[in-house]
């Protein structure tokens, strides 16, 4: 295509000529928004509202070439292009990916980047004008009203202690709402036993197109009638990220003008490897968001994760899926109770899945919570007690609301509803964007556990073993990813291996370490920490007996394993499994790592550790080093601090200084 050389061009341009051309161009258009022609002067009269959406025509001799070079163009300035308008085939209405939805002077920069294409005749930014609702005065356009007769029972959205819970302790969405964004533009599939998509809290933002039925195969994902609403899980998970606001029926979600589409796979009499990798593949570019509330049996004796198409499927989402973006998928970390682990669930402890803990609404975890160091953050469940209006208010089966939903179940999608607020903040965040804006944005607030207190890691993020980092904080997320730039390139080192066999004492530590370089001086070096993976084989008398915790350089331990004392198997143990933490995200790897094992029941059992490998995933580039600071005492502060001394550090060392 022709057009494809200017780039060249467009950087030799003078800075002079350039601004000739702009005062060409806002001559030419003598409709460009607020700018009265030849002038800078915008209309101080009344105050005028200049949205991210642009009017783009486009001339070509071909006009069915059109929509192709519209899509290039948008791809290319930041730009989405939402299509043809009034079915004119030279006009398309792009809007901007990152710059605000209401400012107060024209964009003349994307302006101008857009006319520089020698096909674009004609760009207009549209101003913003307030259209009221008959019968409703005074209602200020976008800010929820409140008129959903279960928004007063939703206290995970506005905590006001209404059910005995502690006020404050919700996911601060009104906030992020309040900035304008409601999961505009997003799709979150919830992948369950089905979803009522006639549901009149529903119905206006299901997405049919983005459904599909893998239990029954067809593209209807309704779910099956039983006595007891058994299969209700779906449609519940569905109302807590996408009930209509304002509709006077049931409550409002979390992201409630996303798109909610159902994908029914739960319900048949057994799962399949091509069931759940279809579901997880399904639709990638137009699915933004996959939430899961369910997992292998939470008995406590599991030790189960993706078989090889489903790995298949969620390498393929995280790489491929959003048009390379990567897709998000959110998981409960699951309802086994302390007497589990999620890290011995293969899903949870994925590195490619965001994987959610619950909170309830005093700030402690709830009897059934399963906590393990690959949890990344937390939302929330039911409240404490039977109390009623405790738990979570969402829609339920055939047209009717609940205030009933539990368990961690309910956690997930209230995640899946927070990223769907954040990427209608900034639509280009990668899958890592997300999990980055997650550790850096959520916060301990209220959260509480006697036994698994909260600490600081070596690069001073909060961590704590039940809720990762933290409570979930919409307002934080979307303010931090509106002008988040993505993260540098992810690397993975294999620091280390230890393949001896080591008995595991009955009535002591089996300690191992790893020294590791991290990869420096290769092409894989890892500096700043993601995900770390500990991929163990151990056999053992008694498989539920065994606790492992591990240390890295910096001295953050991550408890690995607990003991489940359910878990009586003696004969399948641990094979190559992937344990993972992301308590010592950001620090820096290279160092001594400790592993500790050790058998811990009511009788002596033996155990042998045959394999311990050690492998780092994380950046070579300092992440943060293009955000702004957003207050001195915030998380990202802390960690840009030791960017910065790292910085001093690098540019001492390139000047050949010694430094202790
Ligand atoms: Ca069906
Ligand atoms: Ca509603
Ligand atoms: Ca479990």
């Amino acid at each position: 295509m022709a057009d494809n050389c200017y780039a060249g061009q467009t950087r030799s341009f003078s800075r002079a000529l350039s601004y000739i051309l702009l005062l060409t161009l806002m001559s030419w258009d003598t409709d460009l928004a607020g700018i009265r022609t030849g002038s800078l002067l915008v209309s101080a009269a009344k105050k005028r509202v200049y949205t991210n959406d642009f009017l783009v025509t486009i001339k070509s001799a071909e006009p069915s070439s059109n929509h192709d070079h519209a899509d290039w163009l948008a791809a290319r300035h930041g730009f989405e292009n939402r299509g043809m308008v009034v079915g004119d085939e030279g006009l398309y209405h792009f809007r901007h990916r990152t710059l605000d939805s209401a400012s107060e002077s024209p964009s003349l920069r994307y302006i101008w980047n857009l006319r520089l294409s020698p096909k674009v005749q004609k760009v207009r930014q549209l101003e913003g004008y307030g259209r009221l609702k008959r019968g409703h005065n005074k209602v200020k356009v976008g800010a929820y009203q409140g008129l959903d007769p279960l928004y007063p029972y939703q206290w995970y959205i506005n905590n006001t202690a209404q059910a005995g819970g502690k006020p404050g302790l919700d996911l601060n969405v009104q906030a992020a709402w309040n900035m304008g964004y409601t999961g505009k533009g997003v799709t979150v599939a919830i992948m369950d036993d089905g979803l009522d998509y006639l549901h009149p809290d529903l119905r206006d933002n299901y997405s049919p197109e983005a459904s599909y039925d893998f239990s029954s195969n067809d593209p209807y994902p309704y779910p099956r009638y039983t006595f007891n609403w058994f299969n209700s899980h779906g449609t519940r998970c569905a109302g807590e990220v996408s009930s209509v606001a304002d509709n006077g029926i049931c409550g409002v979600g979390v992201a409630y003008d996303s798109k909610i589409a159902g994908i029914r796979m739960l319900d048949q009499p057994f799962m399949t490897d091509v069931i759940e990798a279809a579901s997880m593949s399904f639709k990638p570019n137009l699915i933004d968001i996959y939430s899961a509330s369910w997992g292998p049996t939470d008995d406590g004796k599991t030790v189960d994760g993706p078989r090889q198409l489903t790995l298949r499927a969620i390498v393929n989402g995280v790489n491929k899926g959003r048009n390379g973006l990567g897709s998000i998928y959110v998981w409960a970390s699951g309802d086994g109770g302390a007497d589990d682990d999620c890290n011995c669930d293969g899903y949870a402890a994925s590195m490619w899945t965001i994987s959610v803990n619950s909170a309830i609404n005093d700030g402690e975890t709830a009897l059934y919570d399963e906590s393990c160091s690959s949890t990344l953050a937390s939302t929330f469940s039911n409240g404490r007690g039977q109390r009623a209006g405790s738990g979570v208010a969402t829609t339920d089966l055939y047209g009717q609301c609940t205030l009933r939903h539990s368990g961690t179940s309910a956690a997930a999608p209230e995640a899946a509803g927070v990223f769907a607020l954040a990427l209608d903040a900034n639509k280009n965040l990668t899958w890592r964007d997300v999990q980055h804006l997650t550790v850096l944005t959520s916060t301990p607030n209220l959260l509480h556990d006697d036994l698994h207190r909260w600490q600081s890691n070596g690069v001073g993020l909060m961590f704590n073993h039940l809720f990762g980092f933290g409570v979930l904080n919409a307002q934080k997320m979307v303010k931090m990813a509106k002008t988040w730039t993505t993260v540098p390139p992810r690397f993975r080192c294999e620091a280390g291996v230890v393949e001896q066999m080591f008995d595991i004492p009955s009535d002591g530590v089996l300690e191992l370490t790893i020294d590791t370089d991290a990869c420096d001086g290769g092409n894989n070096h890892v500096r700043y920490l993601e995900h770390v993976q500990a991929f163990l084989t151990i056999a053992s008398s008694r498989r539920g007996d065994l606790t492992i915790n591990m240390t890295s350089p910096f001295g953050t331990d991550s408890i690995l394993l607990n003991r489940r004392p359910n878990d009586d198997d003696s004969s399948q143990g641990f094979r190559k499994w992937p344990f993972m933490t992301t308590h010592t995200w950001g620090e820096d790897p290279r160092g001594t790592w400790k592993l500790r094992v050790a058998l811990n029941g009511e009788f002596p059992q033996t155990g042998r550790l045959l394999r311990w490998g050690l492998l780092l995933h994380g950046t070579q580039q300092a992440p943060y080093i293009d955000e702004i600071l957003d207050g001195h005492n915030s998380k990202l502060a802390v960690s840009k601090k030791l960017e910065f001394a790292e910085g001093i550090l690098h540019d001492l060392e390139d000047s050949g200084s010694q430094h202790p």
